[in-house]
């Protein structure tokens, strides 16, 4: 009887998690973090974020950096530099790319080489137009130095074997 009862309510509380009402939802696609060399300090991970209502990433954690900033990419006359944002505008159903040429998270006092082929997890924080803040985790494959400065490696084929 208690037994019978208890699978119903494992039952319940499944279907209760699979229809949800979604209120604010962001999709993290294609993440990846690049490779580093022996000694590197630090390194970006890069995705696209989807916010399902106007959202903004306010920030990101992980256990393998000492900080954590979300940059910039900005051209400051001839030079290319780089500075932490407070936040990520995330338009409603707009799709924001986190790449090596304009917004990206910084790792920056890395506990260990990210090697290719590691997992590297992250928590992105994303706050919506009314405050609330949800926390998304996820682990993002490392992958080579020249994943994205070489054009031939744009596409990310070349490392299709990880998965
Ligand atoms: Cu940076």
């Amino acid at each position: 009887m208690f037994n019978r009862s208890f699978k119903c309510g494992l039952a319940a509380l499944a279907l209760v998690g699979l229809s949800l009402p979604v209120i604010a939802e962001t999709h993290v696609d294609d993440a990846w973090v690049r490779a580093t060399v022996p000694g590197q300090q630090s390194t970006g991970a890069f995705m696209k974020l989807t916010a399902s209502t106007d959202s903004k990433l306010v920030g990101v954690q992980s256990s393998v950096a000492k900080t954590v900033q979300v940059h910039e990419m900005k051209m400051n006359g001839d030079v290319m530099t780089m500075g932490p944002v407070d936040a990520v505008a995330l338009p409603a159903g707009k799709t924001v790319l986190l790449d090596p040429n304009g917004y990206h998270v910084m790792l920056m006092g890395l506990a260990q080489q990210a090697k290719e082929g590691d997992q590297v997890p992250l928590t992105l924080i994303v706050e919506d137009a009314q405050g609330k803040r949800e926390s998304i985790e996820l682990k993002a494959p490392v992958k080579a130095l020249n994943s994205a400065g070489d054009g031939h490696d744009m596409h990310g084929h070349e490392h299709k074997h990880m998965q």
